[in-house]
């Protein structure tokens, strides 16, 4: 048996992700780059000392519970592991670590994406020109919202709701509110004029672009639902680079297709790969397939930030990010 912990790697990283993991670990790699089907995970926690998985891989208690259970820690790469079920790990004394701050920027970025394309028409455009049926210029055609002076309500308060505050009030002139379980401090509000909205209902009333970035999980399973969506503005934008299980996606459809919203941008969904039917017919909504931290130098630096987590629990010191 080799004397190097035995590392899985669920999907395939970048080169130099897989090159670090492989110079310290005997790393397995999934070639085929499929998911993981429930007995291999059940499996990989019979055989490695640590699996690294991604949003792709449900990494539920009876997986955990697998009997003859040789993990000990789950490396995950990404911020956010609500597919893991960490009081289960807690309870098995199995540590769990996860990837923060290095793809705050990149997520950002995307939230803004959408944001633009969602208020400019950009989808539409695309299709209509590519569909053969652009006719040409004129005034009227296509147009769009100005985000100048409007209201983004931030759902969610962390680094990456942070980081596209910044760049909405700074880049575009946006005014910034948000609503999050706790009130930040108030350095942090001064950085964008944030201000603080105690109700989510009050929040999406008085915003034109609300944008998620709360977790995943049971805690905001639907937060965005039906009731909630006939709050907004009629003229709003829904974007949501969160989880797709924080939006009803059903009531969305209903919502974009009866025009009580105007438009949405979405990097995620209730089923991934799944895109819910009513969305996949709309026009005045714009689909990314979970593209949030998509850029090489980010998807290295969520590799490297695993490799820190592993190193330090193999050489038995704290662990960089502890989730448990
Ligand atoms: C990742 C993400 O690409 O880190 C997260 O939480 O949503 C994405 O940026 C994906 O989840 C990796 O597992």
């Amino acid at each position: 048996m080799s004397a190097r912990p035995r590392v899985l790697l669920t999907r395939r990283w970048t080169d130099e992700a897989e090159r670090r993991l492989a110079s310290r670990f005997d790393v397995t790699l999934n070639d085929k780059d499929q998911p993981l089907d429930a007995a291999a995970l059940s499996a990989a926690v019979r055989e490695y000392d640590a699996i690294c998985p991604t949003v792709t891989d449900s990494i539920n208690a009876a997986i955990l519970e697998t009997p003859g259970r040789r993990v000990k820690l789950i490396g995950n790469f990404g911020v956010g592991y609500n597919h893991i079920d960490v009081a289960t790990a807690q309870r098995l004394g199995i540590r769990v670590s996860n990837t923060p701050d290095v793809l705050t920027d990149t997520t950002a970025d995307l939230a803004i994406l959408l944001m633009l394309m969602a208020t400019r028409r950009a989808g539409e455009g695309e299709r209509e020109l590519r569909g053969g049926k652009w006719t040409g210029w004129r005034p009227t055609h296509l147009m769009g919202l100005g985000l100048q002076d409007r209201t983004l309500g931030l759902i969610g308060y962390g680094r990456i709701a942070q980081a596209t505050a910044r760049r909405a009030h700074h880049g575009f002139g946006m005014r910034i509110v948000y609503n999050s379980r706790r009130r930040v401090a108030s350095a942090i509000e001064a950085e964008c004029n944030a201000t603080y909205v105690e109700a989510v209902e009050d929040l999406l009333a008085n915003s034109d672009v609300v944008s998620l970035h709360c977790p995943g999980g049971a805690e905001t399973h639907h937060l965005i639902d039906a009731r909630r969506l006939r709050l907004m503005k009629p003229t709003a934008v829904l974007v949501n680079t969160a989880r797709g299980t924080v939006v009803d996606e059903g009531a969305l459809a209903d919502a974009l297709a009866s025009g009580r919203i105007a438009t949405a941008g979405l990097d995620v969904y209730e089923r991934e790969p799944v895109v819910h039917p009513g969305l996949l017919a709309l026009e005045n909504v714009v689909l990314l397939p979970h593209l949030g931290s998509a850029t090489l130098e980010t998807r290295t630096a969520m590799g490297m930030r695993v490799a820190e987590n592993l190193e330090a629990f193999f050489d038995g010191k704290p662990l960089r990010d502890p989730v448990v």
